[in-house]
């Protein structure tokens, strides 16, 4: 029998799914120095193989990083009545254990916010309340950072792709409508009774596909975050917090016609330590068709999706649940 030392509170804990500790399969991640003339190949060698990959040298200053982080913990250590005056997140705002709106639960906290600066100015439902002026003022200086080497990443991709214009797939998140957001996530560590309970790992962040253009995530070093093998393995990738880790979305997997691969990642809660991640999901204009692009396909290649915009898909994204094939509704048949 387990005796619990303290008690822990349950409130929505039943509904968190565990798994199997993770695998101890030795699997690299490609990492790539941005700075290394032979980049792009390797950038969309991963893409396809794996659609992750990490980059190390790439400009953005550690001290911003470390003032987001700290800021971030800021706000998550406040109480949680003040933390709930941020909240719910409709789709933007702080949220707490509940993912989306259709059930999916998760061992997390985080603050989801809009980087439209047109929605924002035009909605303010888009305006996350309650939240300091230096932590939106970092969120917002830390996403131009970000997004600008998404911005290099995505042109290295179109000129290794051959793609003509090698802004083709960078315009679609440097517009000014381009529907991006950014979230920061705390993982508190699981409570020991509870991972002895059930001698599985608690589930942080479910396994899904991230439906935009491409992700870049960020976080301190603490483990947990896993992608999922062509083989339907699932591997831990290493903490690094002086680096970021690029998924590729859904939308990259129709625009490259399959090429690409969209990574089923997940995050399971650490014992011991809480983890805290940003990421930026880097979408394109609402209005924007999401279809093969016509540079990347061979003479007489058919597209394997149906047509639709960045906003069916949304919709559609949006009444799914977190670890649902998004992108078989849209596939051709
Ligand atoms: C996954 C990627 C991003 O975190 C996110 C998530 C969104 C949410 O948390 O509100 C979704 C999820 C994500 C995909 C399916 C729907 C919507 C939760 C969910 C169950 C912000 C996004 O864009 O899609």
């Amino acid at each position: 029998m387990v005796v619990l030392s303290q008690p822990i509170n349950l409130d929505n804990i039943a509904q968190i799914k565990t798994c199997m500790p993770a695998s101890n399969i030795f699997t690299v991640i490609p990492v790539v120095d941005l700075a290394d003339p032979n980049a792009k190949h390797l950038i969309v060698e991963a893409c396809k193989e794996l659609g992750f990959f990490k980059v190390i040298n790439h400009g953005v200053s550690m001290e911003l990083l470390t003032k987001l982080e700290a800021e971030a913990v800021k706000f998550f250590k406040s109480p949680q009545q003040e933390k709930e005056k941020s909240g719910p997140p409709n789709p933007f705002g702080y949220g707490n254990k509940k993912i989306g709106i259709n059930g999916d639960v998760g061992w997390v906290e985080y603050l989801l916010f809009c980087t439209n600066p047109e929605v924002i100015s035009q909605n303010a439902n888009a305006v996350v309340p309650g939240i300091s002026e230096t932590l939106r003022c970092l969120v917002k200086e830390y996403v131009c950072a970000v997004r600008n080497m998404a911005c290099e990443v995505l042109e290295m991709i179109a000129d290794e792709l051959g793609m003509g214009d090698r802004e083709v797939l960078s315009r679609l998140i440097r517009d000014e409508k381009s529907d991006s957001c950014f979230r920061l996530n705390r993982y508190p560590p699981c409570p020991d009774q509870l991972q002895a309970l059930s001698g599985r790992n608690l589930i942080g962040f479910g396994e899904h596909t991230d439906p935009q253009i491409i992700s870049v995530v960020r976080s301190n070093n603490t483990s947990g975050l896993q992608i999922c093998l062509r083989d339907g393995t699932w591997v831990s990738v290493p903490p690094d917090h002086t680096s970021f880790f690029f998924n590729v979305g859904d939308s990259l997997q129709v625009m490259t016609n399959g090429r690409f691969r969209s990574v089923k990642h997940r995050v399971l809660a650490n014992s011991l330590k809480s983890r805290v991640s940003m990421i930026y999901f880097g979408g394109p204009p609402l209005s924007e068709k999401i279809t093969p692009l016509s540079s990347v396909m061979e003479e007489g290649e058919e597209s394997g999706y149906k047509e639709f915009t960045w906003s069916e898909y949304k919709k559609s994204a949006y009444k799914t649940r977190l670890g649902d094939y998004r992108l078989g509704l849209f596939e051709k048949s």
